[in-house]
């Protein structure tokens, strides 16, 4: 049975909708980034018989992967994220990737030098290399049925931009930052053109039913605050101003987008002024810092240290409630400073989920 985009579910708990648009709620919503994947075993299970993009490719799975956490904490989670993943805008641009077991996504052939780029598919049919997405998250919206928001995402350009020419993660990104001093000019182009595909991608997966949208510039850090003022940042901005043009033009509902620029505090900012409604924070920012520099101008998202997940119910308990009496109850989605970790005990986030809920709901009061 195919589904379409029209007639969902009523929205149910619309909690993150609300905190998004700056209402004042009953408590901090909260969801995980990476919240559908390796830490839980029922992932395992659908991973053993099926590939990672077989899985990002094939509807049914997809949904059923995004909705593993939904089922698993109930009530705990405000909002759902689609499965699927940021290499896929580099698949459409024309680039092999594939997830190599204890090593993560591998691309044979990266970007060696400009002249590569000659490979890059030209004029990507978005719409057409990426409606496997657009098909999970209509199918995901209705199996849903309104119990939370659905998510859509992207990597940013300069993220990804590092991954095409590193071929995979690295340590250093010494090939991408080579590129950067060296061909300055393709830099750009390269940059220019993976946001043209990045802003036709969010267009058509609010058109497939995304409530909200999530931009994940996972190695901003890597840049120095001059660089990155002129490798990531105009092109996150650009995003947001053409999502937000494109989707007025063609009908479609304005849709809460979120930052997550990681490793970025320098650039604090300058994230609340570029068109994002949401600025997601890694756990080296401090809470009452970040809300000084960003002046009530932007929701906050995040941001506890993942790792607190290993350290027990009463180290998680005590940083937990601190980290929501800090950002105050109010303008604040929780959420970690990065995505969970693949050994995490699904019960050590549940502890966490119920911290956060139960002492933002104690002091929004
Ligand atoms: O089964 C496996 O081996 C695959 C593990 C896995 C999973 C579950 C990868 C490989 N990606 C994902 C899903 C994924 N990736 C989601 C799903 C939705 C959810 O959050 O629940 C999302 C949003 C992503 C986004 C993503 N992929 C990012 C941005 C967020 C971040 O963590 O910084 C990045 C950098 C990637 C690349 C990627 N994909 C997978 C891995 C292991 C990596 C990181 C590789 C590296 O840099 O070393």
């Amino acid at each position: 049975m195919s589904y379409s985009p029209t007639n969902f579910p009523v929205l149910k708990n619309d909690l993150i909708l609300r905190v998004s648009r700056g209402e004042k709620t009953e408590r901090v919503p909260i969801w995980i980034m990476r919240q559908a994947g390796r830490y839980l075993p029922e992932f395992h299970t659908v991973r053993k018989q099926h590939s990672f993009f077989e899985i990002c490719r094939t509807p049914e799975l997809a949904c059923e992967l995004t909705l593993q956490p939904i089922d698993r904490y109930g009530s705990l989670l405000d909002a759902s994220i689609i499965f699927s993943d940021i290499l896929v805008i580099p698949q459409a641009l024309g680039l092999e990737v594939t997830m190599v077991e204890g090593r993560g996504p591998v691309f044979p052939a990266p970007l060696v030098t400009p002249a590569d780029m000659e490979r890059l598919t030209k004029d990507v049919n978005v719409d057409e290399a990426l409606g496997y997405v657009y098909q999970a998250i209509t199918l995901t919206r209705h199996k849903l049925d309104g119990r939370v928001p659905l998510y859509g995402f992207i990597g940013a350009p300069w993220t990804l931009m590092a991954y095409m020419i590193e071929g995979g993660g690295s340590k250093t990104l010494s090939k991408a930052k080579s590129w950067l001093w060296k061909h300055p000019d393709a830099t750009h182009e390269l940059l220019q053109r993976i946001t043209d595909v990045a802003v036709t991608f969010l267009v058509g997966q609010v058109r497939a039913g995304a409530q909200m949208l999530q931009v994940f510039d996972s190695w901003a850090g890597e840049l120095s605050p001059h660089d990155f003022k002129i490798y990531s940042l105009p092109y996150i901005k650009q995003i947001a101003t053409k999502v937000k043009q494109q989707l007025k033009e063609q009908g479609l509902e304005q849709v809460p987008m979120t930052i997550f620029a990681k490793g970025a505090w320098f650039a604090l900012e300058d994230l609340v002024d570029i068109g994002y409604e949401v600025v997601s924070l890694d756990w080296t920012i401090d809470p009452e810092y970040a809300r000084k520099v960003t002046k009530g101008k932007v929701v906050l998202q995040g941001n506890m240290d993942p790792s607190v997940l290993y350290g027990g119910d009463d180290a998680i308990r005590e940083t937990a409630t601190r980290m929501v009496k800090a950002f105050g109850g109010h303008q604040h989605i929780g959420n970690l400073g990065h995505g969970v970790l693949p050994t995490v005990d699904p019960e050590a986030l549940k502890v966490y989920l119920e911290t956060v809920q139960k002492v933002s709901a104690e002091i929004s009061k």
